[in-house]
């Protein structure tokens, strides 16, 4: 049963929670799939949204006549990340809302443990683009996992990372992948975004500053 009095930390999806990189991933994977000429529209880019970038590319590949090596695929994944990478300079502080900023540091406020919980191995960069890494006690990403959600492993690492059990943590995700794992690691969930229409959460939220109400 979710009662806020039990919530010590919160633990944060960063890509359509914190920020939103979507259009960055749909233009990156656009001059790729382009390249190799496969159809790929914003309609296709909305299933990749929480899924590691493997798994986005198998998704990419569904309408490609071709087969692909798994050498092929990772020099194809390798392109789409550096065309990413590129377009991703492009953030700026202003790409954090004050919402999310002053939501963030009543959450320290209040004595709460917060981390980053992402799939994405280029967390360090956008956490650096946006000036927003010093609002968290620790980040757990792409870069320390062997499993992707819905596998727990980001978030239990998240929460190893700040000290506490997962039955004390909250996990926000906009991902019904993201909620699975949340749901799996024995975290209680808030979903915010397309992931509210899975009404799998322990709460949903129709702002990023609903969260005060419930921790
Ligand atoms: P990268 P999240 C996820 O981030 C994105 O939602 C997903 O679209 C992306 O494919 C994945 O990270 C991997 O990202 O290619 O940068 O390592 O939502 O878990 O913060
Ligand atoms: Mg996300």
């Amino acid at each position: 049963m979710f009662n806020k009095d039990d919530i010590k930390g919160v633990i944060f999806d960063l890509d359509g929670v914190i920020c939103s990189t979507d259009e960055l991933h749909y233009l990156a994977w656009k001059e790729l799939a382009d390249s190799i000429g496969v159809y790929f529209d914003r309609q296709i880019n909305s299933r990749l949204r929480g899924v590691s970038r493997m798994a986005s590319l198998d998704i990419i590949l569904e309408r490609s006549e071709k087969k692909y090596s798994q050498e092929e695929k990772e020099a194809l994944a390798a392109e789409k990340n550096e065309a990413y990478r590129k377009l991703l300079e492009r953030m700026s502080p202003s790409d954090v809302s004050d919402e999310v900023r002053s939501t963030l540091t009543a959450l320290r406020g209040k004595g709460l443990r917060l981390s980053i919980g992402s799939s994405s191995k280029n967390t360090p960069l956008i956490l650096e683009r946006t000036d927003a890494r010093r609002y968290f006690d620790a980040v757990s990403d792409g870069n320390n996992i062997t499993r992707s959600k819905p596998d727990p492993e980001v978030f239990l690492k998240a929460a190893e990372f700040i000290g506490l059990a997962p039955s004390v943590c909250l996990v926000v995700e906009d991902a019904e992948a993201g909620i699975d794992a949340g749901i799996s690691g024995g975290f209680f969930t808030a979903a915010i975004g397309s992931a509210v229409h899975c009404g799998k959460a322990n709460v949903n939220l129709n702002r990023f500053s609903d969260l005060l109400k419930y921790v």
